[in-house]
């Protein structure tokens, strides 16, 4: 099998898959597409995911080249080919809870929320609706931060005592919500000490340098 390909954006959501490849210690390359820079919008980049959208992941093995997108899929795909270390449950009931917590983040968090926030022009005609929209964006993600910053109350890790593909995806939205203006430090003091547990470990160290990225 030859090295996965992993096109990202720094602080992307593509951060989550990417620390997931980094925990997993598997041979991969990652390739960066700047998103603020529109060269996700480029032929070269639509060739690979004509959705125009990071993560995607290059897969090369005994069966050809294929190209995996979303985050959710590629994280599930990975820790399921890859099972040790173990970064998602697999028994019933611990596998469909890793993907309601993906599935919320994905769909009510990322693109109903955080979107809105980031690219209010995609959600409106009228220019001059942008900012009403951004604004009532950070009002809606109020209560789904509030939400994660109960279910972490008291917890070690998102799904239980083992540190999972879910607290990569997590790292994501608080740098977001941080972005938005959320002030997650003061607001969210459970998700803040599970987050800063996550910036600890040498695999997100290693990729939050690589990216590039900071935290406030
Ligand atoms: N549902 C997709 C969403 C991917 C997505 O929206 N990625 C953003 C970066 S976080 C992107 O590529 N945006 C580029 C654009 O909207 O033009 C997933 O979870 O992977």
């Amino acid at each position: 099998m030859k090295p996965y390909h992993l096109y990202h954006s720094p602080g992307a959501c593509s951060l989550a898959p990417h620390i997931v490849l980094e925990e997993l210690g598997v041979a991969y390359e990652p390739i960066r597409v700047l998103v603020n820079e529109g060269e996700n919008r480029k032929p070269e980049y639509l060739a690979v995911n004509p959705r125009g959208r990071v993560p995607a992941l290059v897969i090369d093995d005994e069966h050809g080249q294929r190209i995996l997108t979303e985050a959710l899929a590629i994280m599930v795909y990975l820790t399921r080919r890859h099972p040790q270390p173990s970064l998602l449950p697999t028994e019933p009931e611990g596998h469909a809870r890793a993907l309601e917590w993906m599935s919320w983040l994905a769909s009510i968090m990322h693109q109903g929320g955080v979107r809105t926030v980031f690219r209010p022009e995609r959600f409106t005609t009228d220019p001059a609706g942008a900012p009403a929209i951004a604004e009532q964006g950070r009002i809606n993600l109020r209560p789904g931060y509030d939400d994660i910053e109960a279910r972490l109350s008291g917890r070690t890790w998102a799904l239980g005592d083992a540190f999972s593909a879910i607290d990569a995806y997590l790292l994501v939205f608080y740098r977001w919500g941080n972005r938005c203006g959320l002030r997650m430090r003061e607001t969210c003091p459970e998700y803040s000490r599970v987050m800063d547990a996550v910036r600890a470990r040498p695999a997100v160290q290693r990729v939050v340098a690589r990216e590039g990225i900071h935290f406030e």
